[in-house]
């Protein structure tokens, strides 16, 4: 790579409960990790797991400020550590995702002229219309997804549009409810920026465009175009366009970093701020996903990520552009029964112990014999409905399995949900795929198995503690290159590669080719079948 090895690059995460950076050498090895936990570090914000839960239980905000005052801190610890800032030729980031930050009328000449002998959270405590912004926990804007899917023509619509349905949590859907319920704030606001483009504009003193990546998560983008939808901002809010700004790409170089930081901290003039984007894409980055990939977490809640290059938005899960090549997308897929289901099933059939579940996995065939199981203990995102099902090969139901057929029943019902849904969002298994594993349970190989089986594809392993951080510090070193023309892949040759787990067993495909199809329609079968108890309550 064109750096040296003595040159560095940072990436932060503006997270839920805390900010972390990451910094690697030119060699991309990590040299430096720091955080600030909002919490524990700044009580004085009275934040719970970095967030306000409102009385109404839906409502979900956290302080600007403390976000302004958390980046205070981390670069004073990394200076007390003897951090070189002089050394660092660019920074990135991410945030968590759909949050938004409201500037004041004024906002933009306050970053303009940062005093470096100042405190940023000094400087910036009068510049937020909204102080307390909404986060992505927060589901309270029911009524304003249903105004926009009924602007746009319809859910799928709105999906064709912005890749995704309405979700409460959206950025367009938050900025509407801030609008009617707060408009004051809002004709006082001069600019709105995800949570993201908010960290980019303190490192620039100056707003910073929203990329095109997190930009994916408002239901306001039109994803295919990589503009603002206009029927979209319509509905949401007046003037929306010239207070959100433009877009950028996600690997674009904003420019240099304020000469706040170089007084302060002693960053070089010339370091560059790449464009900020989300946690998810920061972690897509941080997995070195590449075309054709699939990554799986399995953690509290199983996420998969997909790299796509032909996306059919769905009325589940998101398609957002893709962070590291402007011309591809990501789909983004959660599921809410992951660890704790798994847990539940280790409990009642295997004694507590993840020895004697994968013991069970190793015990029972492929397939197992047509016997197949939907748990949903809590309900399900994708597919929106809940409760236990088991089928056997005949497809009748039954009250219960034998333990070992439970457990693979459970694993095998979850990867094949996994599947079957990233294929209707276009994802397709060729030659040369690979699903890359993380999370909890990705340290059982018997489970691991499994998914290499039901994917029919060679399963890796991928240690990604901190994976938005490490993601954005790859974007900082691939911000500098791809002006070049360089590519993500090409830019990380050298950096550690996910290790080889396991490959499917032979005849894993015909095994489970038949079966995708069979759960599939056994899952809307049971879409349907809850649609209708719901109609008829
Ligand atoms: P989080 O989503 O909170 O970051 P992790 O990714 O750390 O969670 O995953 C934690 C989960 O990993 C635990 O809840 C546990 O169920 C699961 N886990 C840990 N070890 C094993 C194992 N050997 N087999 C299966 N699951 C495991
Ligand atoms: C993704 C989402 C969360 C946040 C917080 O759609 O809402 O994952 O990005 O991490």
């Amino acid at each position: 790579m064109a750096a040296g090895a003595d040159s560095c690059f940072l990436g932060f995460d503006f997270s839920t409960q805390q900010l972390k950076v990451v910094a690697v050498d030119g060699n991309l090895e990590v040299i430096h990790q720091n955080s600030v936990q909002f919490d524990s570090e700044l009580p004085e914000f009275r934040t719970h797991g970095g967030v306000h839960i409102h009385e109404d239980k839906l409502t979900v905000t956290s302080p600007a400020l403390m976000w302004v005052k958390a980046l205070d801190v981390l670069l004073e610890k990394m200076r007390n550590t003897g951090f070189d800032f002089s050394r660092v030729k660019a920074i990135s980031g991410s945030g968590q995702q759909h949050g938004s930050v409201f500037w004041r009328k004024g906002a933009r000449r306050t970053l303009n002229q940062l005093d470096p002998q100042k405190h940023l959270h000094h400087q910036l405590q009068e510049c937020f219309a909204v102080r307390d912004s909404p986060v992505w926990m927060d589901s309270s804007t029911s009524d304003q997804c249903q105004c926009l899917e009924t602007a746009v023509g319809g859910a799928q619509r709105l999906a064709d549009i912005t890749g995704s349905r309405a979700y409460e949590r959206f950025t367009g859907n938050q900025i509407a409810k801030i609008y009617h319920s707060k408009p004051k704030e809002f004709s006082e606001t001069e600019r709105i920026s995800l949570i993201s483009s908010f960290a980019s504009s303190l490192f620039l003193g100056d707003y910073a465009p929203i990329d095109y990546s997190d930009g994916s998560g408002m239901n306001l983008m039109d994803i295919f175009e990589k503009q603002w939808s206009r029927v979209c901002l319509d509905a949401a809010a007046p003037q929306l366009a010239e207070r959100l700004g433009d877009l950028t790409p996600s690997t674009a170089v904003l420019g240099c970093v304020s000469l706040y930081y170089t007084e302060r901290y002693g960053f070089a003039e010339s370091c560059n701020v790449v464009a900020f984007t989300g946690d998810n894409p920061g972690s897509l980055a941080g997995m070195r996903l590449q075309e054709g990939d699939l990554a799986v977490s399995l953690g509290t809640s199983d996420t998969v990520f997909l790299w796509i290059r032909g996306p059919r938005p769905s009325v589940e899960g998101h398609i957002f552009c893709n962070p590291v090549d402007c011309s591809a997308y990501m789909a983004l897929i959660c599921f809410k029964n992951g660890s704790f289901t798994r847990e539940r099933i280790r409990d009642e059939c295997a004694g507590g112990s993840w020895e004697c579940f994968s013991s069970a996995l190793r015990a029972t065939p492929m397939g197992n014999n047509g016997h197949l199981g939907v748990y949903f203990d809590v309900m399900e995102i994708t597919p929106h409905f809940a409760g236990v099902h088991r089928f056997n090969a005949e497809g009748q139901r039954v009250a219960s399995f034998e333990h070992e057929m439970e457990i693979r029943a459970l694993i095998e019902g979850q990867f094949l949900a996994k599947r079957v849904h990233a294929e209707k969002l276009g994802y397709k298994i060729i030659a040369g795929t690979r699903v890359l594993a993380t999370g909890g349970a990705s340290s059982n190989k018997d489970i691991l198995q499994v998914l290499s089986d039901v994917f029919s594809a060679p399963v890796y392993i991928i240690d990604v503690t901190n994976s938005a951080c490490l993601g954005c510090a790859y974007r900082a070193v691939h911000g500098l290159e791809a002006e070049a023309g360089a590519s993500f892949t090409e830019t990380l040759r050298n950096a550690p590669e996910p290790q080889l787990a396991v490959r499917p067993a032979p005849g894993a495909q015909e095994v489970y080719a038949p079966l995708m199809l069979r759960y599939a329609a056994l899952e809307d079968q049971l879409l349907k079948d809850h649609q209708k108890s719901q109609h008829l309550l």
